[in-house]
């Protein structure tokens, strides 16, 4: 978790806004540009991952995605998904927006009912419950998801090299499925927004920023000074 540099406490507006999409759609990328323009702004926020941004939480990263001889239980996988989140909510989100700052997290809630329930086929309204237990009901104010056919995700990470992960393993027909409940459950969110991500970073970029100044202008709007 990073803090950011921004220095004016009281300006800005604590928000929770939360970056989704299928491996390689450049979440990473988006947040971190997303940072630099809230240290122009001079807007204070934390950036975190899922699962993940806690001791606890990162320690249930490595478990889940470690390759694994004898398998992972579906159940298993969304236990522990949940056991990170419940800690990540009260560590980390709770606290940085009592504090008035902006949340940047890579990856949330939808994540898990597009891995566990489109991808896996876990019921949803299951995944909904226990979900609703683990974050204590609290709930993004916005979720954009970068939208790009999975094989093109993954074609990117193959690009950067990376060694795939246990998830990324389970190939392009699992991560397509986990693509179109993206897909889905945005047209049923009313706090979630489809973007193209086979634009540029800096396309991408610009679209985020656009999005953000007009859905909350009270904490993303250029202020005069900063
Ligand atoms: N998971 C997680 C669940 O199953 N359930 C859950 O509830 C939760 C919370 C987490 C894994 O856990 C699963 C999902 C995942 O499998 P992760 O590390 O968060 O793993 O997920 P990844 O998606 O694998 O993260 P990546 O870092 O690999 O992907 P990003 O962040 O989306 O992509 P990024 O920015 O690192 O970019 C990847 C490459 O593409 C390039 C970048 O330079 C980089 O090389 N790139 C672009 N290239 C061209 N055009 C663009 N617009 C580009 N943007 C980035």
């Amino acid at each position: 978790m990073a803090a950011g540099t921004g220095a004016r406490l009281g300006v800005s507006r604590a928000r929770f806004i939360v970056l989704e999409g299928v491996e390689g759609a450049g979440k990473t990328t988006q947040i971190r540009l997303l940072s630099a323009w809230l240290d122009a702004l001079g807007v204070e926020y934390v950036t975190a991952r899922e699962p993940g941004g806690t001791e606890i939480g990162e320690a249930i990263r490595g478990l889940l995605l470690a390759h694994r001889e004898e398998g992972v239980p579906d159940e298993t996988e969304l236990l522990l998904m949940l056991a990170a989140r419940a800690a990540f909510v009260r560590r980390v989100v709770r606290p940085a927006l009592e504090a008035g700052r902006v949340v940047l997290a890579d990856r949330f809630d939808l994540s898990t009912f597009a891995y566990q329930g489109y991808g896996r086929g876990l019921d949803l309204e299951a995944v909904a419950r226990m979900n609703a237990f683990a974050t204590g009901g609290l709930r993004p104010d916005a979720v954009l998801v970068l939208d790009l056919p999975a094989s093109a995700g993954a074609a990117r990470q193959a690009d950067q090299g990376s060694e795939a992960d246990r998830i990324e393993n389970e190939g392009t027909g699992f991560l397509e499925r986990v693509r179109q409940g993206y897909r889905e459950l945005v047209a049923g969110r009313v706090d979630a927004h489809l973007i193209d991500a086979l634009d540029t970073p800096e396309g991408v970029q610009r679209r985020l920023r656009e999005l953000l100044s007009g859905l909350f202008p009270e904490t993303f709007a250029v202020r005069e000074g900063s």
